[in-house]
């Protein structure tokens, strides 16, 4: 069984940090985090492309060096490097710099002056306050180191959706090779499209006499059977990683998918309008009586209750009920509906790739246009650019454009919004520019009202047309900063400026429900890859799930439009 891209850039990642620890070169650290980075936003399994031969090495951001540990982690499951590393650091250490804002030289003086050896023994230090007591200690930075271990030890179980997609495209297509197979469809908050998911359920239908859960339970992924039997059997995955699968019979093969596909809140509102009309709802089907009225499909179940079909996307119970009830669902956003992108980088800053590279991988996707949206001066460590430069910048993208055909590239900055909520550009620039995406970056830390006051300020400049990744959140990993959205929001809403959806798996910011009540107050999204290399201009999908649980249509997403309706919508200068 080929070892999973996430599992390889786990690796890298601890490697950077016990090499950070260790006060090694900073550029050395920069490019295992650099690669950790590439192999966790790839489609393709390295595994497989080391099976087949491929040269590694073309991957944006890894050397020959790289490529060789990565052929050695594939063959091997490891790498003797890390093994070495962790016996001159706890590998624990490593797993305290993941609690958000602990650098490492705030893991090596705890270390030393506290003894602080893994999570337990932070927690421990943190709940009697002594930690605030060290030097460049704050009770803030303690109240913080708290709430994010709650945070880590909750989300552990519950894994981010690129690297579900990982473990669930082999185990289906190594499923769909069982003769026996008729239809298969994933269920659950998978297929639900949901930012992270606890385990994955799976539902088949096969011909009599199947050895399907033999079949699933010899899959070469597995670590452990929990639970074997004929409609139902559960395994833990290597990864520690739970999966469900079900058969059912091809009669209610609708009926049990929408019952598994949840959420558990949606089956319950429908089964409550399934009462009122006199009937039976469960995973069996639609029931008048003893009598089955349907279950052979979803829609089937849907229709005979009065109600539109409902996407999945839609099943959490916030109104797709009512909504369904009275023809009034969102006809949703689909991916062929995205004609470019909004936020990404290139080789100027922080990309691994140069903006003619980025323009030919947007063109191949199909857009008409990208933005490429190099940092300012004040993000230091991506290398980020000052007025002379971006004005070079300016004319680079000039030339690509000439060069390129078939694909605008607009011109953009992702401009820092700096403390005092200025923005981290002259006006003289930015009025050059086509598209001014604005972020917070630094002092992530600031009070609610502080932080809120400053986003706001930020968009009163004439130039702020979109805001990118508005809470700031990394999935499992940081919390969002201190804002009051609903006062962000606001002021979107009154100078026109329009919100990202940040579409990388780890982001997914702005939130499914925040989303939604984006649109409720008519504000436009973009959706937006923040693509650092032509890989990651492909994640633009989990942006689309995250789109579609929050209820947008085509009008709602600024992707959607043509360069000349662009000019319409985006913030006039
Ligand atoms: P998660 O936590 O990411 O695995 O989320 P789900 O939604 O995949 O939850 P899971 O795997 O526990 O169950 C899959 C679906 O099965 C769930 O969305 C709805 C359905 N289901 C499970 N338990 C119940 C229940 O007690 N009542 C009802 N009505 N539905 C249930
Ligand atoms: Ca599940
Ligand atoms: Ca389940």
């Amino acid at each position: 069984m080929p070892i999973h891209n996430n599992k390889i850039a786990d690796i890298f990642s601890e490697i950077a940090d016990l090499l950070d620890i260790q006060d090694e070169n900073q550029f050395r650290i920069r490019s295992y985090r650099n690669a950790a980075r590439t192999i966790d936003g790839l489609s393709q399994s390295v595994a497989e492309m080391v099976k087949e031969g491929k040269d590694l090495s073309k991957l944006s951001g890894i050397g020959k060096d790289l490529a060789q540990k990565i052929e050695t982690i594939v063959k091997k499951g490891s790498l003797p490097q890390l093994k070495k590393l962790r016996k001159k650091t706890p590998q624990s250490l490593s797993t305290i710099m993941k609690v958000a804002g602990l650098g490492p030289k705030k893991v090596k003086a705890m270390n030393k002056k506290l003894n602080i050896k893994a999570l337990k023994d932070l927690k421990r230090a943190a709940k009697a306050g002594k930690v605030s007591q060290l030097e460049g200690f704050g009770k803030k930075t303690e109240k913080n180191i708290l709430e994010n271990i709650g945070q880590i030890e909750s989300g552990e179980k519950r894994k981010k959706i690129l690297a579900v997609k990982q473990l669930a495209e082999p185990l289906i297509a190594y499923l769909k090779k069982d003769q026996s197979l008729k239809d298969i469809s994933t269920a659950g908050s998978y297929r639900r499209k949901k930012e992270t998911v606890k385990d994955l359920d799976i539902l088949v239908t096969h011909k009599s006499k199947s050895k399907i859960m033999d079949h699933f339970t010899k899959y070469e992924d597995v670590k452990k059977v929990i639970a074997k039997g004929n409609t139902k059997s559960t395994v833990k995955l290597r990864s520690d990683f739970n999966v469900d699968l079900r058969s059912v019979a091809k009669s209610n093969y609708g009926a049990a998918l929408l019952y598994f596909t949840g959420s558990k809140a949606h089956n319950i509102a429908i089964r409550k309008i399934a009462v009122a009309k006199k009937y039976k709802l469960n995973e069996y089907g639609l029931f008048k009586g003893k009598k089955r009225v349907a279950g052979k499909t979803e829609a089937e179940v849907y229709h005979k209750l009065g109600l539109k079909y409902i996407a999945p996307e839609l099943r959490e119970n916030r109104g797709e009920v009512e909504a369904a009830k009275k023809n009034k669902l969102p006809k949703l956003v689909k991916l062929k509906d995205i004609k470019g992108d909004f936020h990404a980088h290139s080789k100027s800053t922080d990309g691994k790739n140069t903006i003619e590279e980025m323009a030919k991988a947007a063109k191949k996707i199909g857009y008409k246009y990208l933005a490429i949206t190099d940092h300012t001066k004040n993000v230091t460590v991506a290398g980020g650019l000052d007025e002379k430069a971006f004005k070079k910048q300016i004319k680079n993208i000039d030339q690509a454009n000439k060069k390129i055909k078939g694909i605008t590239l607009l011109k953009g900055a992702e401009v820092d919004i700096l403390k005092d909520g200025s923005l981290d550009l002259p006006d003289s620039v930015l009025k050059k520019l086509d598209v001014v995406v604005c972020a917070v970056h630094y002092n992530r830390n600031l009070s609610k009202q502080k932080q809120t006051k400053r986003a706001l300020k930020a968009m009163d400049n004439p130039y702020f047309q979109i805001f990118a990744h508005p809470s700031g959140r990394l999935i499992n990993e940081r919390k969002p900063y201190e804002i009051d959205l609903e006062k962000v929001m606001q002021k979107a809403k009154q100078k026109n400026i329009i919100l990202e959806l940040n579409a990388h798996p780890k982001r997914l910011d702005l939130n499914d429900a925040d989303v939604k009540r984006a649109k409720e107050m008519g504000i436009k999204i973009a959706i937006a890859t923040d693509g650092h290399s032509t890989d990651d201009l492909k994640l633009m999908g989990y942006g689309l799930g995250q789109a579609r649980r929050g209820w947008l249509a085509k009008k709602d997403v600024i992707n959607s439009y043509s360069l000349s309706q662009l000019k319409d919508v985006l913030r006039k200068k």
